[in-house]
């Protein structure tokens, strides 16, 4: 297990100094920033991240994301060209030493959460859900603020964008998921690269939108879409814990080996479809982080891992979920886990 920590580049609040200080983390998780979705990423921006990270000890080898444009999940004419692109980009970023790309292939809208600034008793803050208020929002108008979400769209493209997306129902969405896939993942098999899909967050369709990337029956799907090692999962285990019909203990032995990348965060569900983050122990929330990595561990898992979204704790602000403190603390946590169950093991 590699211990990672995702970075923001250059305008990121937390610093690669700051990240180089938490004493178990060896790479930073980060990406090019400066081109649209569905561009070629430069060498020079790609290196730039490169060396910065490594003028602080720091290794690059995760990505995250490269993402992958609407044309592709609509299987739009365009997709062909946009696909020609994501592999030029597997390409370049495997020649400069990366080992895993993260994506998603959620529909228009990425991960969602209805609440920024969920106060708990103690003060600290985290990020919430609660189905009833996003539903009550209605995209169109603006009122709808989401972390995850490109809010550069104007309301008209936003409007025809799910528009275009009234035709694509579940199966149009998993044939040009297996069309991306079948192209890309033998350019990553040459590369060098493992793909690592990212569950749906929350994992169920949303505004009439499909999710397909949700739980344990359609993880066997994706996998055998394209049956080679560089397809596989990023194991989000907030995104998937979010249904706790989802057994995440099972699932993360049984997919170990084709888990390339482990987003291990907790999460205290309130009532039914809400919930809201806490702190990385077991003990605080509902999911068993400890039965999860004992699980990754026995099943041979092999990949990088990284505390996910954070509370904001002793007063820091930053970007939500992505503060520097309760992630610091959320590394520490996980990989001392990691060492007492593998030490055991050996033992
Ligand atoms: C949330 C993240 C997601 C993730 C993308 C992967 O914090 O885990 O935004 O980066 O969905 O493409």
């Amino acid at each position: 297990m590699k211990m990672t920590f995702r970075h923001y580049g250059p305008g990121d609040p937390v610093t690669l100094e700051q990240i180089s200080q938490i004493p178990v983390v060896r790479s930073i998780v980060s990406a090019v920033y400066d081109v649209p979705a569905g561009g070629v990423w430069s060498y020079e921006s790609i290196n730039a991240v490169k060396s910065a990270a490594a003028a602080h000890n720091l290794a690059f080898e995760v990505v995250e994301s490269v993402p992958v444009p609407e044309e592709i999940k609509l299987g739009a004419p365009e997709a062909a060209k946009l696909i020609d692109n994501y592999c030029e980009n597997v390409r370049r970023l495997g020649a400069a030493g990366v080992k895993c790309i993260c994506y998603n292939f959620m529909p228009v809208f990425d991960w969602l959460r209805s609440e920024m600034e969920h106060i708990s008793p103690d003060g600290s803050n985290s990020l919430a859900y609660d189905e009833q208020t996003v539903l009550a929002m209605n995209p169109l108008t603006g009122e709808l603020s989401l972390p995850g979400w490109d809010e550069s769209y104007t309301k008209d493209q936003l409007r025809g964008l799910l528009a275009r997306y009234e035709s694509v129902g579940e199966e149009q969405l998993w044939k040009n998921l297996q069309t991306f896939l079948e192209a890309v993942i033998p350019v990553a098999h040459e590369a060098g690269v493992n793909m690592a899909i990212h569950p749906d967050d929350p994992p169920w369709g949303i505004f009439g939108l499909p999710r397909i990337i949700t739980c344990e029956k359609n993880l066997d799907r994706f996998l055998s879409l394209v049956d080679m090692p560089e397809n596989g999962l990023t194991f989000c285990t907030g995104s998937l814990g979010a249904n706790p019909e989802n057994d995440l203990v099972k699932m993360a032995e049984k997919y170990a080996g084709r888990i390339h990348f482990a987003h291990v965060r907790n999460i205290l569900h309130t009532g039914e479809r809400k919930f809201h983050e806490v702190a990385h122990p077991t003990d605080c929330g509902s999911l068993d982080i400890y039965g999860i990595v004992k699980a990754l561990h026995k099943g041979g898992f092999d990949g990088y891992m990284r505390p996910d979204h954070g509370r904001m704790i002793w007063g820091e602000r930053g970007r939500y979920g992505y503060g520097l403190y309760d992630r610091a603390l959320g590394a520490m946590y996980l990989s001392g886990l990691w060492e007492a169950i593998d030490k055991e093991n050996k033992a």
